[in-house]
């Protein structure tokens, strides 16, 4: 390819830098043609045309499914990959224990030839996309280059991306530059897969220089690089360079009958129900009460002028998990999903449609399987992938908040975390004040799910939902929530959650779903200064009496107890736990975190 000669582009472009390093990135990966994404509809359904005709996508049956489609990864490319993401600043110190590092030089070394021609005879896609709606003072802009079209398609879907954001740019405007590939160039003649992607994955962040180079993967957050590697890696590092919060958390708005409207963002890890939470319709018993998605997996949270923080969702869309998504567990999900959607590793059903386990009580007949295979009901595999997805825009979602795109942020009242704890955590808690929230949020445990590849099931600390995404010294990032707290008047009450307790026969005790509504209700009053609480050794906690219960006779007050119960033998097992991931953060651990674990301790022991 001449590279000297600048590709077609169907807009005006004139920013020098950005045109060199794009040359420069072709010159490196050296792909057949370079096309400059306009984000318009004729270009995504072109792209879609030739991923149909490659067998990339499957075209859904377009009167159940319109403009919808299925892609099948390869059976290796099927979650994000922790052990193969990097963050790279020049301290390893700056990195901690909760990354992986590489110095950047040696990181540049592996990476250079691993991309030297890694786009042979492919397309290399140029997306300019804006996290944050454009033109709003919490937003950043990226550009991500690419070798799929799959990867480029669904940035469209994700972010908003396009020209819109090349003249948000100016000549000069400031992005984040983000290269990904396959990693799968193809010889003259060579045939391509469904699939492309690489045995040797690398997902890499440098923090200083505020880039991304991502190599191997297709798949989710490892390719679409606004998502973690943006929006939570590198802008955590913006994020406490600049004086706010990038988080891992879903953001809601909970109207009451008398119209009293307040927001809350919610950190939960990977499939642990963010989605769900978002997207909550009250039970029936809650007439007049609302609640409005703002999103479900980003939120971006800066102190405002009036002593409040303000939080934006950055994306556009969702990229939510399909398994367990039911009329019955998130309808405004399934509403959302009617149409224009990308489902990735789901089972297809004989009439062209989607399914997925949880979708129906009774799974259909037959089915082909995420990998491409005949599935029966009796057959003992999964017809669709743990980790299988839906690709939506969050433009479609019933319940969306009429303030989502407001370039100011809503006013967040209330923060949120919750793990998966089947033992020991119990159904909610609220903190006795900010520096104990700090404590209790960076001390959450949670079991790991088939969002990342490993083993699912096991507890490990996942500090504020952000282990995977925090992108710099754990150690640093509590010493700046501790420190926001003091950047406005009047820092947001912090709960506690977790929905996942069982019985001794693995069963759940609390029902979820629509009923953690009663929850959302409990904790809207609690901020209000209404709801009632005891102060017991965790933190303060609702009483039976204090819940509203109309509608439910499922959770009578002996179960709501199992719900509550604090055993203080497994506690004290807990803060050995909390000691031990402590110790790994060193003399960056702040001073006030083992003096509140202190405080936790004597209680515990009254
Ligand atoms: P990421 O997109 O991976 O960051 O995750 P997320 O937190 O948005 O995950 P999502 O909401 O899609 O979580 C899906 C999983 O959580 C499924 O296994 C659901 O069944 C489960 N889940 C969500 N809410 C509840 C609940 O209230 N109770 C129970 N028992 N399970 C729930
Ligand atoms: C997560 O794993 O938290 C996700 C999905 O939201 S991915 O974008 O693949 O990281
Ligand atoms: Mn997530």
């Amino acid at each position: 390819m001449n590279t000297t000669a600048l590709p077609t582009v169907g807009y005006t472009l004139n920013h020098p830098r950005l045109q060199n390093w794009v040359l420069e990135m072709a010159s490196l990966c050296k792909p057949e043609r370079i096309h400059w994404c306009d984000g318009s509809q004729e270009e995504a359904d072109r792209l879609i045309t030739e991923m149909v005709s490659a067998g990339t996508l499957i075209r859904l049956n377009p009167e159940k499914r319109p403009n919808s489609f299925l892609a099948r990864s390869d059976s290796s490319d099927v979650a994000r990959m922790e052990d193969r993401t990097f963050v790279c600043p020049k301290d390893p110190k700056a990195a901690g224990p909760n990354n992986n590092w590489m110095e950047p030089e040696k990181a540049r070394a592996e990476l250079r030839p691993l991309f030297d021609g890694c786009m042979k005879g492919r397309t290399m896609y140029v997306v300019p996309f804006s996290m944050g709606p454009i033109g709003s003072p919490f937003s950043h802009i990226g550009v991500e280059l690419t070798d799929s079209p799959y990867v480029a398609v669904s940035m469209r879907v994700m972010t908003r991306m396009g020209k819109d954001v090349v003249a948000a740019l100016g000549t000069d405007g400031e992005f984040v530059p983000c290269v990904h590939s396959v990693g799968a160039p193809l010889a003259p003649g060579q045939k391509d897969v469904s699939w492309p992607c690489n045995e040797t994955k690398y997902i890499c962040h440098f923090p200083e220089s505020r880039e991304i180079w991502s190599f191997g993967s297709g798949y989710g957050g490892n390719a679409l690089l606004g998502k973690k590697c943006f929006a939570l890696r590198i802008a955590s590092n913006m994020a406490k360079d600049e004086g706010w919060l990038a988080e891992h958390m879903l953001i809601l708005g909970l109207e009451s009958p008398q119209g009293e409207k307040r927001y809350v963002a919610a950190a939960f890890p990977s499939a642990c129900g963010k989605t769900n939470l978002a997207m909550l319709i009250p039970p029936q018993a809650f007439d007049g009460w609302k609640v409005t998605t703002v999103g479900d997996d980003i939120a971006w949270i800066k102190p405002g002028k009036d002593g409040r923080f303000h939080a934006i969702n950055p994306e556009y869309g969702y990229f939510g998990v399909a398994p367990g998504t039911s009329e019955h567990t998130n309808p405004n999900a399934i509403a959302t999903l009617k149409a224009n959607c990308i489902f990735t590793n789901v089972a297809l059903t004989p009439d062209g449609d989607v399914w997925w386990e949880g979708l129906t009580k009774e799974p259909p007949a037959e089915l082909i399987d995420w990998e491409g295979k005949a599935w029966t009901p009796g057959c003992g595999r999964k017809a669709a992938h743990p980790n299988s997805r839906f690709t939506a825009p969050a433009s479609q979602c019933p319940s969306l908040d009429p303030s989502w795109e407001d370039p100011k942020g809503v006013p967040v009242d209330a923060f949120i975390f919750g793990g998966r704890r089947s033992k020991t955590v119990p159904l909610v808690m609220q903190a006795f004040n900010w520096s104990y929230g700090v404590y209790m949020a960076a001390t959450m445990g949670s079991e790991t799910t088939a969002a990342a590849t490993g083993k699912v099931g096991q507890i490990r600390r996942d500090p504020m939902a952000m282990l995977p995404f925090c992108g710099y010294h754990m150690g640093d990032y509590f010493d700046h929530w501790l420190d926001m707290g003091h950047k406005v008047y009047n820092p947001p009450r912090v709960f506690c959650v977790n929905w996942f307790r069982t019985n001794d026969k693995g069963e759940f005790l609390w029902p979820g779903f629509g009923e953690n509504m009663r929850v959302l209700k409990w904790i809207f009053e609690r901020v209000s200064g209404r709801a009632g609480a005891r102060q017991i050794q965790l933190g303060w906690m609702p009483g039976y009496e204090d819940i509203d219960w109309t509608g439910l006779d499922e959770v009578t007050e002996a179960k709501f107890d199992e719900l509550m119960d604090v055993d203080a033998k497994a506690w004290k097992e807990e803060l050995a736990l909390h000691d031990e991931f402590f110790s790994s953060l060193g003399d960056k651990l702040p001073r006030e975190l083992p003096l509140q674990r202190e405080l936790l301790e004597r209680t515990l022991d009254r």
